[in-house]
Formats: C-alpha cells, sequence, structure tokens
C-alpha cells in the first residue's frame, strides 16, 4: 500500500500549510502513537501532491545537529472530496488562513475541531467568531521551524505550546483534544487564558519583528545598535500604551520585560518578518503592526510609530504602504 495517499476516514488529524510549521506539526503528529494514516498533509495543487509523493514524504530533521529521519505522513488535495474532517490543524500563515478553511469548507462539519497556530490573535478572533467559541482552539507555540528544502523541515529551537480556547473555557474538551497532540514531543501545556498569552506574544511580535526587518538584523541586534535601540524603547511605550487604552485587551505583563527576554533568549534568531522579507514572500505584518493600528483607529488612538513602520517595511520591500 502507498503509505503516502490518504485513506479517506482515516485520518485524526489533517495539516491545512505545508511551510516550515505545517511539516513539522504534521511530521510531530505522525510520530504520536499509535501512528500511521492518522495524519494527512493538505495540499492545493496537484503539482504539490505529486512533488511531495515523489519526494516520499517528509524529512525532519532534530534541533541541534540532530539526525534526519524520514516521516511518510498521508498526502491529498485539500479540494478533493472525502468525509468530514476530524481535527484539522491550520498551519499557514496569517493572511491564507481564509482562503486555506474556505478550500476544506466541504470537509467541516460541526463536530470539526479546528486549531490555530498563527502568531497574532487577529485571525483567531475573527475565525473563533466565525465557527462558534466551543470549535475552534489555539496553539500558541515558540518552536522554532524552518526549511532545508522542499519537504525536509529542521526543528530550529525547541519551544513550548499553549493550548486553549479564546472565548470558552471547556477544560474537559481542552484535555481531550490535548491528548492527541504531541504533547511530551512539543511541549504542549493547557491555557485556561490563551488570549492573554495571545495578546501578549502579539505585543512582542509588534515590538520585534517590524524594526528587524527595518535594520535588517538579528533580533538581538535590537538591544545592541544605537540606531536600533532608541526605537526599539519607543516603539514598545507606544504599543504598551495602546493596549492599555484598548478595551478588548487583557491585562498583560511589562511589555518591556517581556520584549528584552525574547530578544535575550532568541538574539540570533532572524524573525519569522524578516525571513519573508528576505524570501520575497508577503509577510504577517497586516496581521500584527497593520492589525494594531486599525484597533487604535477604531478607538481614536494615534499610533504615529506603528504606522511609520508599517511605511518603512512597504518601502524596504517594495510593496504598498497603508
Ligand atoms: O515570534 C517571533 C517571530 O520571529 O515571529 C519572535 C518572537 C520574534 C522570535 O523570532
Amino acid at each position: 500500500m502507498n503509505t503516502l495517499t490518504d485513506s479517506p476516514g482515516d485520518a485524526l488529524w489533517h495539516v491545512l500549510g505545508a511551510g516550515a510549521m505545517g511539516c513539522l506539526w504534521a511530521a510531530r503528529l505522525w510520530q504520536h502513537p499509535p501512528r500511521e494514516q492518522r495524519v494527512t498533509l493538505l495540499l492545493r495543487s496537484q503539482q504539490a501532491l505529486v512533488d511531495y509523493r515523489e519526494h516520499g514524504g517528509l524529512a525532519l530533521e532534530a534541533p541541534v545537529g540532530g539526525a534526519v529521519v524520514q516521516v511518510p505522513v498521508a498526502a491529498a488535495l485539500s479540494s478533493a472530496p472525502g468525509p468530514a474532517l476530524r481535527n484539522l490543524l491550520v498551519a499557514t500563515k496569517s493572511q491564507d488562513v481564509a482562503a486555506a478553511l474556505a478550500s476544506v469548507q466541504h470537509r467541516l462539519d460541526t463536530d470539526t475541531r479546528i486549531v490555530l497556530l498563527q502568531n497574532g490573535v487577529r485571525v483567531q478572533r475573527e475565525i473563533t467568531a466565525q465557527f462558534g467559541p466551543n470549535r475552534v482552539w489555539c496553539l500558541s507555540t515558540s518552536h522554532g521551524a524552518w526549511r532545508r528544502a522542499p519537504w525536509h523541515v529542521v526543528h530550529a529551537g525547541a519551544g513550548t505550546a499553549w493550548l486553549g480556547q479564546l472565548a470558552a473555557s471547556d477544560a474537559a474538551q481542552t484535555r481531550a483534544l490535548l491528548d492527541l497532540l504531541p504533547a511530551q514531543a512539543m511541549h504542549i501545556g493547557m491555557d485556561a487564558h490563551i488570549a492573554t498569552r495571545l495578546w501578549q506574544k502579539f505585543a512582542v511580535n509588534c515590538a520585534v519583528n517590524s524594526l528587524t526587518v527595518v535594520h535588517d538584523c538579528a533580533n538581538g541586534e535590537l538591544l545592541q545598535r544605537p540606531e536600533a535601540r532608541p526605537t526599539l524603547e519607543a516603539l514598545i511605550d507606544e504599543i504598551d500604551q495602546l493596549l492599555r487604552a484598548l478595551p478588548e485587551v487583557p491585562a498583560l505583563p511589562d511589555l518591556h520585560a517581556s520584549v528584552h527576554d525574547v530578544l535575550t533568549a532568541t538574539a540570533a534568531n532572524v524573525s519569522s518578518t524578516l525571513q519573508d522579507v528576505r524570501a520575497g514572500r508577503p509577510t504577517e505584518l497586516e496581521h500584527l503592526n497593520g492589525y494594531l493600528l486599525s484597533l487604535a483607529e477604531a478607538h481614536g488612538l494615534a499610533a504615529p510609530l506603528n504606522a511609520q513602520l508599517l511605511q518603512a517595511v512597504a518601502q524596504r520591500t517594495g510593496l504598498a504602504g497603508r
């Protein structure tokens, strides 16, 4: 039997999004016992499917020069017909979530559990509102991944992940879902206050990601470079004040300390946004500083530094600003 072929109805998990994160999670889900035929990677095009099968599945490289293992996750076209999906992990970039979910619309029913893996909080709020608070979970993760070659993913930084619901708090349901996830391998815990965690990460990403593009530097250099540091601190102040003024945002831990901790812990990392810019891919900034700016405008609040940064990134990448 071709183990890379989806056997409809069998898969416990389907993964949408075949970037580094999607491949990493698909591989880790496949490794979670009991294995095989329980995870299917949903691909957008026939060409990608052929290419994937020719490669013979995923190659997963463990952190810190670790071994490479072959992981024969099944794959199928997202548009193909099939029974209702049981558990769907959405691992696309934020800006692609709506289209990705639309591509599997015909396989979603009221029992399908949707797990979102994106940065930010906008998609999580929108999809929770669209599908209902009991059907959507958020995974907030600090795991790092990048692709060494097509279908070869490196699990770059072993981090943690937190699972919770944005607008519901059914601990038993979340526990049941956690049992189906590779909790040990991916250090996943349950978080009854996932909203706070998502907003905090959103705030950190707003302070870090666009600035690394403007200065074209690794995360830690934002603390070291004299031309970057004052903007970083002023930006943190602006984000902090905005988030305190927005009624939908819960109380967050000290933002200066959070940003400094992340920059120190990930000093050598190239932010996901700078990686996107260097690879000529669209960035998630509309879901980070862009979303913050929209929320500020909706509440009549000024956000001049965030606006300037978006402009500066747009100039750098040659894309239209807002
Ligand atoms: O989440 C990140 C990202 O790059 O998107 C940070 C925290 C900035 C680490 O690189």
